[in-house]
């Protein structure tokens, strides 16, 4: 689709075509057309001729204008006048803003070494990619998701990048301008969903939509999710596995594959590493014992492995799920291992590598500029000496590691914080009152949002408001394409893009890592690598390179140009050299949660539900609570039971309960469904209530609600990542008259 107009007048509107890319959020990069009236933006359509969306578009984009008007919204920078957390603030100009963050942060550095500053990041927006560049020009290698496990995509993106090279994706035509249409696709004969509910989440440049568009060319669909979610639904085979046992279903799965020999010899042979020793370690789990482990029945489980292993070509989508248990990294190697023994990598319709588009990288979780950082300081990456993994893969800080940091001071402390993108105490924070506590210790904390948070409420001293995507231009690197976010309205009162903040802000410290006087210069400077500008960006529309399969013949997936995979045998590792080399198991192994039926019985006794928390909804995490459109459609934060174990505790739809477990106990509404098993129940996350009085101790009423207080901080995989966020136990009872 490229050289389409991406401005033009229709029936007294300006349109502009761009591309969404928060704020708010949502990090899919969909093709949106922004109709404008004097500046001002009065609707969103689909971008019917983008080849990503081709048109669709979900609640949270159509009510755009909502978000960007609301009365609530931040409009200009403002300081702390109160008491932390008294909620009394005072608007101030950019100039006193930039000025009282540098002096700040500069007195921080002097007195305890620049990496006592921390910055904060929340999931991938359009300010990841820059905000290290920032923190690496204060002077600081720290920043942070404070997720336990760093458990969001990056123990994927490290067990792909150990096994295979690269991260890895189902192929839904997604590469192709084109789409379904082209010659060189094919349709995917059996597509596996596991872990995650793309309809819903679109997650990690993954349209939901794709999927059921396969289902019409005949695709079929093995869903391996512990809740029946509308895909599960209409699923030829559905995996109800208990939460948590994601790495034993997957060593069962290869155990049918490799013991009924359904595997592709050739590509075993040529292209992999280390097969004899996996089939080893996978005959150590026997179908039979990891059906028992995962409540699934045996001839269930070797059915899927059967239809995945036969159909061809057969494509895997992983979500967020496998990423939140401790041994997900080796669930993903396992994972991994399926799509190559199988034959399917690499191939129309299986599982692609993902390499930037163009070579154009913005990073998604940061790290743009850290290699330029010198070893001294580099040296202060938290975390990075315990897991050496962290250390080689992403920059990223260790949020378990720093938490534990905040309380000991041990090797130095942390006075300082940047938060950018995150409303990390409702929502990031995996144990949010242990967070509380670390970040009352803050000398001085500076933050961007669009709204005052519970966050923002609770830690900041000086609040500067975000652009929202219309009111910007940018470039969205997705793993297929190349397009433009174009400025379409007046900001709002005085925001300014994330960009621009870091670029400004980034000067003051060191021009070494912002040489750049304008935010589009950094944005040519992006898309170096494609040869292009972002102003012909902008007149090309989206950008679509393709993809060639079976690169790993032709030489085009290592950067020395050699055939093979991008690890270091140059094949698909199914012994992981790379893992062994730091010390870690290089063959996948399952580790039950830390706390669950088989590791603790007798907490199980005493809590006997397991506890999913976090599924994802109409809102994007912790936003949207004040749109008016999209709350009326989920109004409280709701904990899903099914009926039966409803009627035995006696508690009715529509009640309030308290979910309680080893740790603490929180309150949310029951929702009576029997998409849950009756030993389970899936509790929401990141409510906050804006309607609510924000100053201490209410913080928006954030606290009773938080599903995360019922989850430890600290209980890691041995690599670092990956943590028990889905899979914990706990009870339930109806709250009592009074205690509301
Ligand atoms: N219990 C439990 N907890 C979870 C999860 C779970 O499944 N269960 N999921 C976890 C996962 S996977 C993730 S990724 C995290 C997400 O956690 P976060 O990314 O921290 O998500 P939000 O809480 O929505 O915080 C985002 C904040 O950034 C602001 N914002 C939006 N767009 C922009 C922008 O362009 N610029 C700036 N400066 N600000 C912007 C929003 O207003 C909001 O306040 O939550 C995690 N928490
Ligand atoms: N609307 C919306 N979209 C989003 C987001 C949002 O907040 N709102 N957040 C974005 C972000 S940052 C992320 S990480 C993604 C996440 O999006 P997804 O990867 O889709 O993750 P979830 O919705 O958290 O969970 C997906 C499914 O996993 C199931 N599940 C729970 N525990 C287990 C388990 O142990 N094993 C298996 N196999 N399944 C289990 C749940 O029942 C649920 O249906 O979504 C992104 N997209
Ligand atoms: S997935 Fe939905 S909310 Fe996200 S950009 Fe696309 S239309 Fe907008
Ligand atoms: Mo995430």
């Amino acid at each position: 689709m490229e050289n389409v107009p991406w401005r033009w007048e229709e029936d007294g509107y300006t349109v502009t075509r761009s591309t969404a890319w928060s704020g708010p959020g949502c990090h899919e990069g969909c093709g949106v057309l922004l109709y404008t009236k004097d500046g001002k933006l009065m609707k969103v359509e689909g971008d019917h001729e983008h080849p990503f969306n081709q048109g669709r578009l979900c609640p949270r984009c159509l009510a755009l204008p909502d978000t960007i008007y609301h009365p609530d919204r931040l409009k200009y920078p403002i300081k702390r006048v109160g008491e932390r957390g008294e909620g009394k603030w005072e608007r101030i100009s950019w100039d006193e803003a930039y000025d009282t963050i540098e002096k700040r942060y500069k007195e921080i550095s002097e007195k305890y070494g620049p990496w006592s500053i921390v910055g904060l990041r929340g999931t991938g927006r359009d300010l990841m990619w820059q905000q290290g560049r920032l923190l690496y020009a204060i002077g600081t290698p720290n920043e942070v998701g404070t997720l336990s496990g760093n458990s969001c995509w990056a123990p994927r993106a490290a067990s792909y990048h150990a096994t295979t090279g690269a991260f890895m994706v189902a192929d839904c035509s997604q590469y192709f301008a084109d789409r379904y249409d082209n010659p060189n696709w094919k349709v995917p004969e059996c597509i596996v969903i596991w872990g995650t509910n793309p309809v819903i989440s679109n997650p990690d440049w993954f349209l939901g939509s794709w999927i059921v568009e396969c289902m019409k060319r005949g695709s079929k669909l093995i869903v391996i999710d512990s809740r029946l979610t509308w895909l599960a639904a209409r699923a030829d085979i559905w995996l109800q596995v208990r939460p948590g046992t994601n790495g034993a279903l997957a060593l069962g799965l290869l155990d049918v594959i490799i013991r009924e020999e359904l595997y592709d010899k050739e590509f075993v042979e040529k292209w992999t590493f280390g097969f004899d020793k996996l089939s080893e370690r996978v005959a150590e789990h026997p179908v039979k014992k990891m059906a028992e482990i995962t409540w699934i029945p045996e001839e269930k489980l070797a059915a899927a492995a059967r239809m995945y292993a036969k159909s061809k070509p057969s494509a895997i989508q992983v979500g967020v799920s496998v990423d939140m248990e401790k041994t997900g990294v080796y669930t993903v190697h396992c994972i991994a291992a399926l799509a190559s023994i199988t034959g399917n990598m690499e191939v129309p319709g299986g599982n692609v590598i993902a390499l930037p588009p163009y070579g154009v990288k913005q990073p998604g979780v940061g790290g743009w500029g850290y290699h330029d950082l010198p070893e001294g300081t580099r040296k202060h990456t938290i975390g990075h000496n315990i897991y050496p993994f962290l250390a080689t893969g992403l920059p990223t800080a260790s949020p378990d590691v720093l938490l534990e940091q905040m309380h000991t001071e041990d090797p130095y402390p942390i006075r300082g914080a940047w938060i950018q993108g995150t409303n990390t105490l409702p929502c990031m924070a995996t144990d949010p009152k242990q967070w509380y506590e670390g970040f009352k210790k803050m000398d001085f904390v500076a933050a961007v949002d669009l709204y005052i948070t519970p966050t923002i409420m609770a830690f900041a001293d000086i609040v500067l408001p975000a652009a929202t995507y219309p009111e910007k231009n940018s470039v969205r690197a997705c793993l297929y394409n190349l397009s433009s976010t174009n400025k379409a309205i007046d900001n709002v009162g005085e925001c300014k893009s994330d960009l621009q903040i870091n670029l400004e802000l980034g000067k003051r410290f060191n021009r070494k890592f912002w040489p750049w006087d304008a935010e589009e210069d950094v944005l040519d400077e992006l898309l170096k690598p494609a040869g292009m500008t972002f102003k012909e960006l902008q007149q090309r529309g989206p950008t679509y390179p393709g993809i060639e399969y079976k690169r790993y013949e032709k030489g085009m997936l290592r950067p020395d140009g050699q055939s093979g995979f991008n690890t270091p045998t140059g094949k698909v590792e199914l012994f992981s050299t790379f893992l062994h080399h730091l010390g870690h198991s290089p063959l996948p192994y399952f580790e039950e949660p830390t706390r669950g039926p088989v590791t603790t019985p007798e907490l199980y006794k005493e809590y006997p539900l397991i506890l999913i928390t976090g599924v994802r909804t109409i809102f994007f995490h912790s936003e949207h609570r004040q749109i008016r459109h999209l709350r009326e459609i989920h109004p409280e934060p709701v904990v899903e039971i099914h009926p039966d174990t409803a009627k035995e505790l006696g508690v009715n739809d529509g009640d309030w309960v308290w979910i309680e477990n080893h740790k603490d106990r929180i309150r949310q509404k029951a929702k009576l469904t029997p998409i849950v098993h009756p030993k389970m129940i899936s509790a929401d996350y990141g409510w906050w209530f804006p309607e609510k009085p924000g100053p201490e101790p209410s913080l928006f009423g954030f606290w009773d609600v938080n599903s995360s207080r019922l989850i430890d901080m600290g209980l890691v995989g041995e690599t670092g990542f990956g943590a028990d966020i889905k899979c914990t136990l706990c009870k339930i009872y109806k709250v009592k008259e009074g205690e509301m």
